[in-house]
């Protein structure tokens, strides 16, 4: 609003074909950013609710915006607030992105390893040799975690709605393809 930091923002805009992205809450001011750094007002803007000062999702879908007419300006892209984030199931995310570890998951002792105190966990001796950062293997349980979490939600949906169809099965995956 004031401009305050926005020279430093400026410094960090991408060039060619690159783009910039802003994410966060509804009402934290993304459009905002956005006007000020290409410098006009073709984000829309609202004030925050009253009460408890959250934002009214004004931005409702993302947008791509050229930082200026020369060629060598990137894009920046507006989006709306972020309401939720969940996992994204489909196409083995989790396997490719962790292939490594899943690499050393299969050279340890026991088939149920849980790589936590097991002798012969080849996860835990790669941490030891420093071949592993900790925190990879962490995120790694949190991520399998929460995707039994979400397919458990999703199973019950499915429960729920059987019954609505008076317990008939659903049909089979194929009847959509
Ligand atoms: N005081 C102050 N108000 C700001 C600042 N940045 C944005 N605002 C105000 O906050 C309100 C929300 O800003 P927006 O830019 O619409 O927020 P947004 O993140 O794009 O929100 P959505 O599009 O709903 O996701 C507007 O009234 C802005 O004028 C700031 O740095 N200071
Ligand atoms: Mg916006
Ligand atoms: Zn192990």
């Amino acid at each position: 609003m004031t401009g305050e930091g926005i020279e430093a923002l400026t410094r960090r805009t991408p060039q060619g074909n690159r783009t910039l992205t802003f994410l966060g809450a509804s009402g934290v001011g993304k459009s905002t950013i956005v006007n000020a750094l290409v410098g006009n007002q073709r984000q829309a803007t609202f004030e925050v609710r009253e009460g408890d000062q959250r934002g009214r999702h004004t931005t409702v879908a993302a947008e791509l915006v050229p930082l200026d007419d020369s060629t060598t300006g990137g894009w920046l892209i507006d989006t709306p607030g972020v309401r939720a984030l969940s996992l994204w199931l489909s196409g083995n995310g989790i396997e490719r992105a962790f292939a490594d570890v899943f690499d050393l998951m299969d050279g340890c002792r026991f088939r149920d390893c849980k790589h936590d105190q097991e002798p012969g966990c080849a996860v835990q001796a790669a941490i030891g040799a420093g071949d592993l950062a900790p925190v990879r293997l962490y995120a790694l349980e949190k991520l399998i975690a929460e995707e039994a979490e979400l397919e458990e939600e999703q199973r019950a949906r499915e429960k729920v709605a059987d019954r609505r169809r008076g317990g008939k099965k659903p049909p089979e995956k194929s009847e959509f393809q």
